[in-house]
């Protein structure tokens, strides 16, 4: 049955048969190096070749050749494999010894598994193999999954059941799924995971947790990945019983200094700590009145010797009162440039709220020449409806990615800031919170399949085009049939503006209702801390709406280059899709393309359920031409986006329409 347990490897699908027919049809992979990595690749490649991998056996009589350049069968082709990166690889058809055959071959064997991947990719996409030449390697070095699983498997911000790590059943219980997981990121690049969440327990550093961390580990190892746990600053004083966990302090240094030699010994290829500090409550260096660099590089010390890495998030929201929350990272990292020991990456969300439908880029990005930046997207839709509404994010990272920060001049995108080319870092990194659980589809959905899928593609290459790989996944997923991929890509394409304009049109933020951020709260106004409030974010009143960020108001443009920050103190050059997070504008105030403020807000809303109502109706046109189980499970989750797209759009209308006071305008609708 399709329960979309098998994701984006979906090796039955008709067009891998036509592919694999295009170069004879192989009848098994042949491998002569002893290494776990390339036996994965080999039975990866078996598998989709449609053969049962414990049956078949590598095979010299076959017409898929793998391997390193230690390989004897791939010496002998004398490929330039020299110039291919450690990662990279090298897929081509050639004629080896009067036969067919397609080589996957590269320098390291974690090149070979990628190499397999792509191969398997490019049969997916439907088409013959014949005249296949292939090479890439990815730009970036760190690509990695955050969990924000909890020890007791609760999933904070998932929407696809329970966290995937058994915790109670490891390390002596496996799962089929960690094997799997492990396959599905591989074949999109993926290189690390996170797997506890960033409100760390410190528990997670206790030797029995090391021991479960350890068996995964075990696990994901041949596919390439490695394991990195979230720490909890303050576990000197929990796990070793210090009066303090001042990073300065010679004990507390010493304590994490024994704990990383631990680690090593039961995960030799430890990928290092993630820490989330004074933010949200968390303990951190501020707590003794250190700063972020000095407490991020107590724990740097610790790992350098083992060659581990920390990844220090820069979502820092504390509990003073601050005139603009957006602003607090920049104003408390920007000046810690150049600080952080070699071995810290500065982790940075995408924009500078909170993983919002649409926000610009951080402004650190750019601010930071001399620390390594990596950027922290949020797969999981916390803001975006969950696993209930069609939101396609691969818009919404290459927006990101693509923005130019001005940091170096004309060019300085956040992609060369994150990928360590424009100011030539060693380590780069990108990471996705995760929206995987124990879900038999994985995500909650097929449809946020694509946003696993498409992050991973994007880490390997930042400024790939989010279309090509809606094109990609779809062909993977869904069908190869370009009567199913043509309607299905443009409906992911338009998906994620279509959120936008029923939730937070125009640059508005944050209307969620409280806690769980589900559904429409823009009158909620009388939560203890201002900017918990969805009234903090729009600030409407009789007069206008939206965030003054410019001089007159918190200035946040100024955390911006200054080309930049004089475009975004102009609202008639700030552009429609950022208005209201820079401006407070009055309700009359005439947009380009002649409406009022008022009007075009009603009319986003209008835009933002037709675009629910058609996402709705051009799937119920592909009925038939989809397996049936995963139509109607699709089906049904645009129903609910269509309902709650109108329940946004009817909630916000009214209520702005109550602080506004204006008629709504011409062929809109009353709420409901
Ligand atoms: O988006 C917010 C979430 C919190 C999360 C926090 C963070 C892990 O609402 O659930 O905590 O961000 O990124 O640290």
């Amino acid at each position: 049955a399709e329960d979309g347990y098998d994701l984006w490897l979906r090796y039955d699908a008709p067009q891998y048969r036509q592919a694999w027919a295009s170069i004879g049809s192989p009848g098994a992979v042949s491998a002569d190096e002893d290494h776990p990595t390339i036996r994965a690749a080999a039975d990866e490649l078996t598998r989709a070749l449609g053969h049962d991998p414990a049956a078949t056996p590598a095979s010299s009589a076959a017409t898929i050749l793998i391997g390193t350049a230690r390989s004897p069968q791939i010496a002998r082709l004398g490929l330039p494999l020299a110039g291919l990166g450690p990662e990279g690889y090298l897929v081509r058809a050639v004629t080896a010894e009067g036969r067919r055959t397609i080589v996957v071959a590269a320098r390291e064997p974690v090149g070979v598994l990628y190499g397999a991947f792509a191969l398997i990719r490019q049969a997916g996409q439907g088409g013959s193999l014949g005249g296949l030449d292939l090479s890439d390697q990815p730009r970036v070095r760190l690509r990695v999954l955050d969990h924000w699983d909890n020890l007791d498997r609760h999933v904070e911000r998932g929407y696809a059941g329970q966290s995937i790590w058994d915790w109670w059943r490891l390390p002596a219980i496996g799962d089929r799924r960690y094997t799997d997981y492990a396959r599905a990121n591989a074949s999109i690049g993926v290189n690390g995971t996170v797997l506890n969440n960033v409100n760390a327990k410190a528990d997670s550093l206790t030797a029995p947790y090391l021991a479960k961390a350890a068996a995964v580990a075990d696990v994901l190892r041949p596919w390439g990945i490695r394991v990195y746990l979230s720490a909890r600053f303050s576990a000197p004083i929990e796990l070793g019983g210090l009066k303090t966990a001042d990073p300065l302090d010679p004990q507390v240094r010493a304590w994490w200094k024994v704990k990383a030699d631990e680690i090593y010994r039961v995960i030799p290829d430890f990928g290092g700590f993630l820490v989330k500090a004074n933010s949200e409550g968390q303990p951190g260096p501020r707590d003794y009145k250190r700063s972020h660099a000095d407490g991020a590089n107590a724990l740097a010390a610790a790992l350098a010797p083992h060659g581990g890495v920390v990844m220090w998030r820069a979502f820092v929201y504390a509990d003073t009162d601050p005139d603009d929350r957006a602003k607090q990272a920049f104003t408390e990292f920007k000046p810690l440039d150049g600080t952080f020991a070699d071995n810290v990456l500065v982790q940075v969300k995408n924009g500078p709220i909170d993983f919002q439908p649409r926000e610009p880029f951080h402004p650190l990005f750019g601010a930071m020449p001399k620390t390594p930046l990596m950027i922290e997207f949020q797969i999981t839709k916390e803001y975006l409806g969950f696993a209930s509404h069609l939101a396609y994010l691969g818009p919404l990272f290459a927006e990101t990615l693509a923005a130019d920060t001005r940091g170096k001049g004309a060019g300085s995108t956040v992609a060369k800031v994150v990928d360590g080319s424009l100011d030539g870092h060693r380590l780069s990194g990108i990471a996705g919170v995760a929206n995987i659980g124990s879900d038999r589809d994985w995500s909650g959905s097929i449809f946020d399949q694509a946003n696993w899928y498409a992050f991973g593609r994007l880490a390997w290459n930042p400024t790939a085009d989010p279309q090509a790989l809606a094109t990609e996944w779809t062909r993977l997923t869904w069908s190869s049939d370009p009567t199913v991929v043509t309607p299905v890509v443009a409906m992911m394409m338009r998906s994620r503006q279509a959120v936008v304009d029923y939730m937070t049109p125009l640059g508005l933020a944050h209307l969620m209702a409280t806690g769980h951020h589900y559904g429409p709260g823009p009158w909620v106004s009388d939560l203890a801390r201002p900017e918990w409030n969805p009234s903090y974010y729009h600030r409407a009143d009789r007069n206008g709406i939206g965030f003054d960020r410019t001089r007159t108001g918190s200035n946040a443009v100024a955390q911006y280059a200054p080309p930049l920050a004089r475009r975004f103190a102009n609202p008639a050059a700030t552009g429609e899709d950022l208005l209201l997070w820079f401006h407070h504008l009055p309700w009359d105030h005439r947009l380009a393309g002649g409406d009022t403020l008022w009007d075009t807000l009603v009319r986003r809303y209008d835009r933002g359920v037709a675009g629910a109502a058609s996402l709705r109706s051009d799937w119920a046109a592909l009925r038939g031409r989809v397996d049936e189980e995963r139509w109607q499970r699709t089906a049904e989750r645009l129903a609910v986006q269509e309902a709650e797209a109108r329940w946004w759009r009817d909630a916000s209308v009214a209520y702005f329409q109550s602080v506004s006071g204006r008629p709504l305008p011409p062929g809109s609708a009353k709420p409901a």
